[in-house]
């Protein structure tokens, strides 16, 4: 039998238009249809799980840290000083980001309409946030762990001691941390689908780079929940 879960990603009001500070164009348009998949009796989810970007004021992922503007690369060192073959410690070039989801903030705070759902499962399913990007020195894009893979969050025992099989993702963003997350879970050994018309990238132009990178990465793409058999 399948012990499917849904986990929602990063549903947070600094990923919202209009207002949000790292906002995903038509994020908002999403938060609907994923507020109505949390209707337990219509889908038999073994588990619902929602991620929160929870940044310290001070990010190393942050543009403003580096006095470099939104957006742009750098160049990342391991947190831990960690070697690679010819002895200069590893790199890693990554995006840096408007100041987002700061810990305690508006912006970091999940959508209200979707929490006040997510909090009725209660009782019949069970349920958890999931917290990641809390660690300073270093990127968090999946929600299992960091971009050098040191630090793991609960992601993973907490699917595991609810036997979870199969793990269904949603929310923002499609090419970060919705593609991180679901190539991590199918890595693991779940087996992983993505939702695509309930996700929104934050660079819309690479979309058919980032579905490669889904399916390189075992992970099953589906339009609509209606095409997974519960
Ligand atoms: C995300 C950029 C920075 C995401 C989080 O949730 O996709 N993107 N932090
Ligand atoms: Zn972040």
């Amino acid at each position: 039998m399948n012990k499917p879960a849904l986990v929602v990603i990063d549903l947070q009001e600094d990923f919202l238009p209009s207002d949000g500070s790292l906002a995903v164009a038509g994020g908002r348009s999403i938060v609907e249809g994923i507020i109505d998949l949390l209707d337990v009796q219509k889908f038999p989810w073994a588990a619902v799980i929602a991620t929160q970007d929870w940044h310290p004021h001070d990010h190393i992922s942050f543009a403003s840290q580096h006095s470099v503007e939104p957006y742009s690369q750098l160049e990342f060192t391991h947190p831990l000083g960690e070697k690679d073959e010819t002895g200069s410690v590893k790199t890693l070039t990554q995006t840096v980001w408007p100041d987002h989801c700061v810990q305690n903030t508006f912006g970091s705070s999940i959508d209200a309409a979707f929490l006040t759902q997510f909090n009725q499962v209660d009782g019949k399913v069970p349920k958890a946030i999931v917290q990641k990007g809390y660690l300073k020195d270093r990127e968090y894009y999946s929600c299992f762990k960091d971009t050098w893979k040191l630090h793991k969050t609960e992601m993973e025992d907490t699917l595991r001691k609810l036997e979870v099989t199969d793990v269904i993702f949603v929310g923002l963003a499609y090419d970060f941390c919705v593609m991180n997350s679901a190539v991590d879970c199918s890595q693991s050994g779940f087996t992983t689908y993505v939702i695509k018309s309930l996700c929104k990238s934050v660079f819309p132009e690479n979309i058919s780079q980032t579905d490669d990178t889904y399916r390189n990465g075992g992970v099953k793409i589906l339009e609509s929940i209606d095409d997974y058999s519960f």
